[in-house]
């Protein structure tokens, strides 16, 4: 039986090749610079970010069977089935008052996202994904990550979300250019949201880290057609709520998979069934100077014996201090390579 949902990923030239077309959910397709978005109704985003592995484009693309249905609402593009809905959208940033840009954008882009959400019943997110550029220079006295979590946090407020517990698994990353990013799966079914006992909740961090805490969880875990599924944040080098090994990017990658062991053992204790496991996992690399990319997947391979399907791209981290970020998910289908 086809499973509930599957990622696969593949060069953008495999993208109309690619079997059951009325499977997929939409994506992210990422290069340098970004490619163009025709993709029919399909909701994608073109993000304009380096990959390190010499591909020209590289797309990650969610399926899930059929039947689907697309709509959109704003400048958001989405898909649906009976349990999953994949949604993106692409904004400039603009502001009509005094406030900075990318704190309104980022408000208004989650308020239609709420809106959509409500509005087609589909209560939790699995998966936020953020792309922005510029994320570590300030404007406005504030940096632009900051600016961020203000707009982000306000919209979730908003709508009466809560901003700590339960809140979805997410990412921030920047781009080398282009607009305000966000794309998110969300489902009807019932999410968990796992917290790292090594960190600090994020959304608890200390106002040293800006105003307003980041709105997200460690993990999504979720039950989907029968089998767990984890949707593992961005996860970084930090322990508590400290960046550890600066300037040593082979330790922080190997402390980024400590803290992405430790997610995965509270996932398999909160979901007696499920036996995820480091091997298992699609991982994405978010890569701050492209120079480290062997010293990244050297520490890799020192922590994780075995083969890995995992995506290496060039993106500034959301602090200055961090050289890298790894993101992952498993317990769905995963499919490599043109045709997958
Ligand atoms: C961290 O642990 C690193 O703001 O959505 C990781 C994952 C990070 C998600 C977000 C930020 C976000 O704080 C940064």
């Amino acid at each position: 039986m086809e499973a509930m949902l599957g990622l696969s990923i593949l060069p953008a030239s495999g993208l109309s090749q690619l079997p059951r077309q009325d499977s997929l959910l939409g994506g992210a397709c990422f290069s340098h610079p970004a490619g163009s978005t025709a993709t029919g109704d399909l909701p994608l985003l073109a993000v304009d970010m380096r990959l390190l592995t010499g591909e020209a484009a590289i797309c990650e693309v969610w399926h899930s069977p059929a039947p689907l249905q697309s709509g959109q609402l704003g400048a958001i593009r989405y898909r649906e089935s009976d349990t999953l809905l994949f949604g993106c959208l692409s904004l400039d940033e603009t502001s009509t008052d005094m406030r900075p840009p990318l704190q309104i954008t980022t408000e208004s882009a989650y308020q239609t996202i709420f809106e959509l959400l409500e509005a087609r019943g589909f209560s939790a997110v699995l998966r936020f994904w953020n792309y922005f550029p510029a994320i570590n220079q300030a404007c406005h006295d504030i940096e632009r990550y900051r600016q961020f979590n203000i707009g982000r946090q306000d919209a979730f407020l908003a709508h009466g979300r809560t901003v700590i517990g339960n809140v979805p698994a997410a990412c921030a990353l920047g781009t080398a250019s282009g607009g305000l990013h966000i794309a998110f799966l969300a489902t009807r079914a019932n999410v968990i949201g796992i917290e790292n006992p090594r960190q600090l909740s994020a959304y608890h961090y200390p106002s040293q880290y800006g105003p307003r805490s980041p709105t997200f969880s460690r993990a999504g875990l979720v039950k989907l057609g029968g089998r767990d599924m984890l949707f593992i944040s961005g996860t970084a080098s930090i322990v508590g709520h400290q960046t550890l090994h600066v300037g040593d990017v082979a330790a922080q990658t190997r402390e980024c998979l400590h803290n992405i062991a430790a997610i995965v053992a509270e996932a398999n204790r909160l979901a007696p069934d499920a036996d995820f496991r480091l091997d298992q996992l699609a991982y994405k690399v978010y890569v701050r100077h492209p120079a480290d990319l062997a010293a990244v997947r050297d520490a890799m391979a020192q922590v994780i014996d075995a083969p890995l399907t995992a995506i290496f791209l060039q993106a500034d981290v959301c602090r200055a201090d961090l050289l890298v970020e790894i993101e992952a998910s498993g317990g769905h289908a995963i499919r490599v390579g043109a045709g997958a």
